[in-house]
């Protein structure tokens, strides 16, 4: 996240951070239901069919492994899924959306690990203020790390004409933009697979964008509303709508 605040445990109960056995984090995820993680599907570009290697932690400020143990709901991963439609490298980031099924539910419900519901409302009102959060580069630079502590930051939603006419085929069926006109404030690498949450419901799933946090180029988002077909199938995610 770029020009972010730090979050409060329990802030974004929906959040949880991806990681490969005790390597660094590298996507964010939202839980939709006991079981199921709704993530990105570049995430898994360059891991594929690795999903029994991966773990998920909910309920914590941090990713570190040393420090997970402080706190936290850390959850194996027994399988996951990438849309079938997506194409891994392809310029086209169409069904940029995934899902992981963790190997013990998330059984004890609490303010710190919770399920989030699904926005089904399309479309969001351009200008409508909504919250991305994760772990990823606090600027955009190859060099960045991700950040040690959860962030996020408010983006608006944008006009999708308007938008995909800056991304043009990039941007899929299903796809919405989100971000801050003056620039400063955006999701970015190591964000991918978050949530984009509006009126407290998963709106989007952090895509992909032009840099990040680049004047005139918000990101791109994955839109629950327009795969809800595919989340209800792969999940046992509930709905509602965005107010
Ligand atoms: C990325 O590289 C990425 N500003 C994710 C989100 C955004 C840009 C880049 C959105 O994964």
């Amino acid at each position: 996240i770029v020009g972010g605040e730090k979050a409060e445990l329990g802030q974004f109960p929906h959040q949880v951070s991806i990681r490969q056995q005790q390597r660094t984090h590298f996507c964010g995820g939202s839980i939709v239901s006991k079981t199921h993680v709704l993530t990105a599907a570049h995430c898994f570009d360059d891991k594929p069919n690795m999903f029994n290697q991966l773990m998920v932690t909910a309920g914590s400020l941090t990713w570190m492994p040393n420090t997970l143990t402080a706190g936290g709901y850390t959850r194996d991963v027994k399988d996951g899924l990438v849309h079938e439609k997506w194409v891994p490298g392809a310029n086209k980031k169409w069904y940029d959306i995934a899902v992981l099924e963790v190997a013990e539910p998330f059984e004890e419900w609490s303010n710190q690990a919770n399920a989030i519901l699904i926005n089904t409302k399309e479309p969001l009102d351009v200008g409508m203020d909504c919250h991305v959060s994760g772990w990823g580069r606090t600027v955009d630079s190859d060099s960045a790390k991700p950040a040690e502590e959860l962030l996020w930051t408010t983006v608006q939603i944008k006009d999708l004409e308007a938008c995909s006419s800056k991304y043009g085929d990039a941007m899929g069926p299903g796809s919405i933009c989100a971000g801050y006109d003056p620039g400063g404030k955006d999701s970015c690498q190591g964000d991918s697979g978050g949530p984009l949450t509006c009126d407290g419901r998963l709106a989007g799933v952090v895509s992909f964008g032009h840099g990040c946090a680049v004047a005139g180029f918000p990101g791109v988002y994955t839109a629950t509303s327009g795969h809800l077909d595919w989340i209800r199938e792969h999940t046992g995610a509930q709905s509602g709508q965005a107010r």
